[in-house]
């Protein structure tokens, strides 16, 4: 196989397996198509599906495509391993970075769910990049996994909301448990992932087997301790013990083997009864090698996995087949539960110091200040706050935005403007000082104009974007210095800080959140 071929058939397997799929481009930094795909419905409605036509209709795509790129390119200093979803009139469309200089980019139906897609797109992109750097392309498996659906993930995206999530994140070291009946082919699976190899010199497992093994996914270092655990009787006693602490594991049966798939959900159950908290787990059906001898078939495996809130997929222990695509698909679970978890943390002790606030004063009114009519960076964090009620939408122009939580929480947000600040208990303004070695007249004009609106005690933060160049630190500290605010912070009492966004802006502005809110709970 080319690498063209490779590309055809692994979009024609991403199209496959993801449902509201209208097109798939993948393509370079200056805007050329490395592979593309459309959709089959969306060729039939073209006239003539001459080579002519499709030709057409992918270069029409990739000019709604290019501009929103290179606008996300700069806006969310998108690169390496990001993600981000863009929405049009009549498309989603979800951005993920292949390498430094490449991009996939997927049109969705406006019906289709990011969130959903996310998990294959990832894929997809590691893929990509494998047919781009890998020099045995025969050694790339082009299959995509099946990815559980959480519901409990989903959020509502809202119209021209962009977001932007990045998997690297430094580096992932997880207890990892591998469980099933006896002869599934547990251990070999562990084998063929570590050290690559498959032994027919069988020896059953006996108690306990640990392992580690490090390798890379998605550009994120990853450290795996494995325990594969002996399935005899015998053990079950101590088998709690193995169990304890696991961060994820693999339920794993055999394709050939009608009990070892009934007994998947006895398997499941030790494991929720041993673990107390919730998990992320992989089904595996594996030996898809004898597929002459093959039982169950991939439907009933995806079915289970599904009752189970599991992802699916199928191994070859034998071949090697999927077995890294497995640690992968398990990897990439860990790292989104981690992070969620992450921030869930931050979130809870925002939203209790939110809700504190309210107690007292009954409202709180926080206002947001910027020159970027694409970047809301409050939107973003504030659509996540479910926890805050029922969202509104009070006013929204192009330039002024007012959003209403249960009329509790109120989020305003301007555009190159101070608008109706001054019931505000806090205002945070963000200034974009990439690649800047002073700042912007305009920016402290900005500043002082709103200052002078509001009242004292008003918690202000101003955020300034900054490369990720970290020979910057100088420049940052002279910038905050251009602002000069003093004299107007010694007429009015009003605690300002100054803080730095970088490419991790998620946390960031959740941090800096934290601090603003507190600041202001701590004037009530
Ligand atoms: P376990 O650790 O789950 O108990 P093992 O299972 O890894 O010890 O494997 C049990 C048997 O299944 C071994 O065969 C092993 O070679 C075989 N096996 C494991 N994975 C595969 C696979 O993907 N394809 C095929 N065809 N066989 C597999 P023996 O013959 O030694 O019992
Ligand atoms: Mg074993």
């Amino acid at each position: 196989m080319s690498k063209s071929e490779l590309f055809n058939s692994l979009l024609k397997n991403f199209m496959d397996v993801v449902p509201d799929v209208e097109a798939v481009i993948v393509s370079d930094d200056e805007g050329l198509i490395i592979a593309a795909k459309l959709d089959n419905s969306l060729k039939e409605k073209t006239l003539d599906n001459s080579l002519e036509e499709k030709t057409d209709s992918i270069s029409v795509l990739s000019s709604l495509v290019n501009p929103i790129l290179e606008r996300i390119r700069y806006e969310f200093s998108f690169k390496k391993w990001g993600t981000a979803s863009f929405e049009t009139e009549d498309s989603r469309i979800l951005f993920v970075s292949v390498k430094d200089n490449a991009t996939v980019s997927i049109i969705l139906n406006t019906l289709a769910s990011i969130d959903k897609t996310a998990p294959y797109a990832y894929f997809l992109a590691e893929k990509c990049a494998q047919i781009l750097t890998e020099d045995d392309i025969n050694r790339i498996q082009i299959y995509i996994p099946n990815f559980e659906y959480d519901e409990r993930q989903e959020f509502d995206r809202l119209k021209n909301q962009i977001y932007q999530m990045r998997l690297a994140r430094g580096e992932y070291k997880f207890k990892f448990i591998i469980v099933g009946d006896h002869a599934v082919g547990k251990t070999s699976i562990v084998m063929r992932f570590v050290e690559n190899r498959f032994s027919t010199d069988y020896r059953a497992t006996i108690g306990l087997n640990i392992l580690t093994h490090n390798y890379k996914f998605l550009n994120t270092a990853i450290n795996l301790m494995i325990w594969d655990i002996g399935a005899q009787k015998f053990f079950r006693r101590v088998r709690k013990t193995y169990y304890q602490g696991a961060h994820s594991a693999f339920l794993v049966f055999d394709l050939t083997n009608v009990s070892s798939f009934e007994n998947l959900e006895n398997w499941y159950d030790e494991l929720k009864g041993f673990i107390s908290k919730d998990i992320p787990v992989v089904v595996v059906g594996n030996k898809t090698d004898l597929s002459k001898e093959r039982k169950i078939s991939y439907q009933e495996g995806v079915s289970l996995a599904n009752k189970l809130k599991a992802s699916y997929i199928e191994t070859s222990a034998k071949t090697g087949e999927n077995v890294e695509d497995a640690f992968s698909l398990i990897s990439y679970h860990y790292i989104v539960k981690s992070q969620l978890d992450e921030e869930n943390i931050v979130k809870t002790n925002l939203i209790s110091e939110i809700n504190k606030i309210i107690n007292v004063k009954g409202k709180l009114i926080l206002s947001f200040i910027g020159l970027n009519k694409y970047w809301n960076p409050a939107l973003q964090l504030f659509t996540e706050f479910r926890d805050l009620g029922e969202m509104s939408i009070v006013k929204n122009e192009e330039l002024e935005k007012i959003y209403s939580f249960n009329d509790k929480v109120i989020i305003k947000n301007y555009i190159n403007h101070i608008g109706e600040i001054v019931d505000s208990d806090g205002v945070l303004f963000i200034f974009d000082a990439r690649n800047k070695k002073s700042i912007d007249l305009e920016w402290r004009n900005l500043v002082i104009n709103g200052l002078d609106k509001i009242n004292e005690n008003t918690s202000v933060l101003i955020g300034l974007r900054t490369s990720e160049d970290h020979t910057q630190t100088a420049v940052w500290s002279r910038l905050i210095e251009e602002f000069n605010l003093n004299e107007y912070l010694e007429k009015k009492m009003i605690p300002l800080l100054f803080f730095k966004i970088t490419t991790e802006y998620r946390l960031e502005l959740l941090d800096q959140f934290n601090t603003w809110i507190s600041t202001i709970s701590s004037f009530l």
